[in-house]
């Protein structure tokens, strides 16, 4: 069993769509290990992204992941990594496979309803971003 790290967007809270996000989830047979809703800050969301920082979509893509309140989770299951970025889909909904998150339920580049750690050294990274090490269970 491995661990990835997940955030539903704010554009898939709002819409309502977290419990539909954490069935395909489940369905896959990914467990949720941990979870919590949050607001990020600018700069939680700058420090998140940092990869990005010289990116030219790093300020809007920043503004936009602390514009409203997201769900971050830890998943587990055999190889969580791969398995969770093959159910997201291509980060352009438009370029998604069919049956993928972001094809069915994203709205376009920016708000494509899932972050999905892209190794499993980013996905260290970013549990330990957001949880402890007792917040898995
Ligand atoms: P993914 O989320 O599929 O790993 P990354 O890590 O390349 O994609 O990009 C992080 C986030 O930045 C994406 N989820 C998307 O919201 C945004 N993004 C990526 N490329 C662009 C782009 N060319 N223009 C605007 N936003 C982008």
């Amino acid at each position: 069993m491995s661990l990835t790290f997940a955030i539903i967007k704010p554009d898939a809270v709002e819409r309502k769509l977290t419990g539909e996000i954490l069935k395909r989830a489940e369905a896959a047979g990914l467990t949720v290990v941990a979870l919590r809703r949050l607001h990020m800050t600018l700069a939680q969301a700058e420090g998140f992204y940092i990869e990005h920082k010289e990116r030219p979509f790093f300020g809007d893509l920043t503004g936009y992941m602390s514009s409203g309140p997201s769900v971050v989770a830890v998943l587990s299951g055999a190889n969580a990594q791969p398995a969770w970025r093959t159910l997201m889909g291509a980060t352009n909904p438009a370029d998604a496979d069919e049956g993928t998150i972001r094809k069915e339920l994203a709205v376009d580049l920016e708000k494509n309803s899932v972050h999905g750690s892209d190794s499993e050294t980013s996905a260290a990274r970013e549990i330990s971003y957001f949880f402890s090490e007792l917040d898995i269970v």
